[in-house]
């Protein structure tokens, strides 16, 4: 199938559009990449690419112009989730999105589970939010390990699929905040959350996070640096 042009309007501090950085490098799709700048956002942004003003967004088809100045011609696509799967559509071959309807249902299921069960327990603990205990995190991480099958590499199987890749971004800046010590929890709350993880109970859960964060893909569109300062920003310095 011939493709048609793609530009990503992206950043690097967004865990959304990390995923959509990851399953283009998955695809190995041929895009441009537009940088926008969360804090000071170009005004042209919301009318001729995404009226929701949130990032990622994609500027699918439509004449080669400079991202800035987005064609009316192109097709404008938004939310990680959607645009995961029409990378994964537009490219069958690179199985992020399962063939198969039960794996597919899994892999949809899965990422809910992360939505719903870690991910909103993540940011309140960051955030010291009385509710974000450790445990709360950690009863976060057991929903998802319950759903790893035995003895594979990834969220369905050994195929590396769109549930990995709504996981992965959200993990990676979580670990990277706990083990820098960049957020409003307590200090406390930050050594039990990690010894917590270290119970060999946890093992299919690290193995797995440690293939994530492995992954070609996500190590090409995760820069830690910019990540980290950027939340220190947000947090101030660790204690
Ligand atoms: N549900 C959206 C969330 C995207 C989102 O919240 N992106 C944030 C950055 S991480 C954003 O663009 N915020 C800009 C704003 O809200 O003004 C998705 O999955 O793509």
């Amino acid at each position: 199938m011939p493709h048609e042009q793609i530009t990503l309007y992206t950043s690097k501090l967004c865990p959304y559009a990390q995923r959509t950085e990851i399953a283009l490098a998955e695809a190995g799709a041929p895009f441009k990449r537009y940088e926008i700048d969360l804090g000071n956002k170009p005004e042209w942004y919301a009318p001729k690419v995404n009226p929701a003003s949130k990032v990622p967004a994609i500027a699918y088809g439509g004449p080669d112009v400079p991202p800035e100045n987005a064609s009316p011609e192109s097709t404008k696509l938004a939310e990680s989730l959607i645009l995961d799967e029409f990378i994964g559509d537009l490219y069958p071959s690179s199985g992020i999105v399962p063939a198969d309807p039960v794996l597919r249902a899994k892999a949809r299921f899965f990422i809910e589970i992360v939505s719903i069960k870690l991910n909103p327990n993540s940011t309140k603990f960051l955030h010291g939010n009385p509710e974000g205990t450790h445990a709360a995190l950690l009863a976060g991480v057991d929903a998802i390990q319950d759903l790893l099958p035995e003895g594979v590499k990834y969220a369905v199987n050994d195929q590396y699929t769109i549930a990995d890749i709504a996981f992965a971004p959200f993990w990676a800046r979580l670990n990277l905040l706990v083990q820098k010590g960049i957020g409003s929890y307590k200090d406390e709350e930050r050594k039990k959350f990690l010894k917590g993880l270290e119970d060999p109970k946890y093992a299919k859960f690290n193995g797995y996070v440690q293939r994530l964060l492995a992954r070609e893909s996500f190590k090409s569109t995760f820069d830690e640096d910019v990540v980290a300062e950027a939340f220190i920003g947000r947090f101030g310095l660790p204690n």
